[in-house]
């Protein structure tokens, strides 16, 4: 484990960490994060004492890489299992991995995989976790609604107690990557099931349509207009509620 006061982005340091040879399970953490990195290069705002944000270096086996695509969402749902079990939190987990509580921002998760040539190296599980009303970002950088534990559970939380919680469920739901307990446990708790909403997959394309639920490959399906069915890959989308309320 290596542990920050302050550090660029703990993703940035374990995929150097990565770089130079590290086992399964290294973590890296930090009190604060100066360049906090979400999807797409956006920011991730963490500050001192406020917030929780870590770095998980897994070395999937063979079959893992299989299901490479479930490692996001592996980390949403670790997150929901950490807060059902400490606080009996109704967190959702807003496909394929944010979660959220009464559908606003507490935790994002941003996943990232080192190859050599054709060969998986190893990926980076990077979650960031929203403790108190300190931890949130301005309003000038909010694309979402956001929340924090805290203000959601009315009491003072722990960071260390929900980082072994998470990384508990980490353990124990990576063991289920290949069991359809792991797609049904992820669909139980998805946000707006029976919601319009709007997929986002570049500034010209999008779709619209119903969320049915997640296939067996963590495809989230849609249903359109006239009732077609539409799957989505984990990948390079963002999908925001139809009326653009919450994006
Ligand atoms: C994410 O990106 O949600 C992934 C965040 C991953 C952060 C972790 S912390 C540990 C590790 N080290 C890193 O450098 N990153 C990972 P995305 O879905 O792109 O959402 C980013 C957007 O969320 C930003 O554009 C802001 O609008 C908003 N945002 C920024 N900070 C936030 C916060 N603390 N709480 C809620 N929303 C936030």
């Amino acid at each position: 484990m290596r542990a920050f006061d302050t550090i660029g982005s703990t993703n940035d340091e374990a995929l150097a960490w990565l770089e130079n040879g590290c086992n399964d399970y290294s973590l890296i953490i930090a009190d604060e994060q100066t360049k906090g990195r979400g999807r797409f290069d956006r920011k991730w705002v963490t500050r001192p004492g406020a917030s929780l944000a870590f770095s998980l270096v897994l070395k999937p086996t063979l079959e893992e890489t299989a299901h490479l695509q479930l490692f996001a969402p592996l980390c949403g749902l670790a997150v929901w299992q950490a807060l059902h079990d400490l606080y009996r939190l109704d967190a959702q987990i807003k496909w394929p991995n944010d979660v959220l509580i009464e559908r606003c921002k507490c935790a994002g998760v941003l996943v990232e995989a080192a190859w050599t040539e054709a060969e998986l190296k190893g990926i980076v599980l990077g979650i960031g976790i929203n403790i108190s009303e300190g931890s949130l970002p301005p309003s000038t950088d909010r694309l979402f609604p956001v929340s924090c534990l805290e203000t959601a559970i009315g009491h003072p939380v722990d960071r260390f107690e929900v980082l072994s919680a998470v990384l508990r469920s980490i353990i124990t739901w990576r063991s289920k990557l290949s069991n359809p307990e792991f797609i049904s446990a992820w669909q139980s708790h998805l946000a707006f099931l029976g919601e319009p909403v709007m997929i986002v997959q570049s500034p010209k394309s999008s779709i619209i349509g119903v969320v049915k639920g997640i296939d067996n490959h963590g495809r989230l399906i849609l249903v359109r207009e006239g009732g077609i069915e539409a799957a989505i890959e984990v990948g390079d989308v963002h999908l925001r509620l139809a009326d653009d309320s919450i994006s």
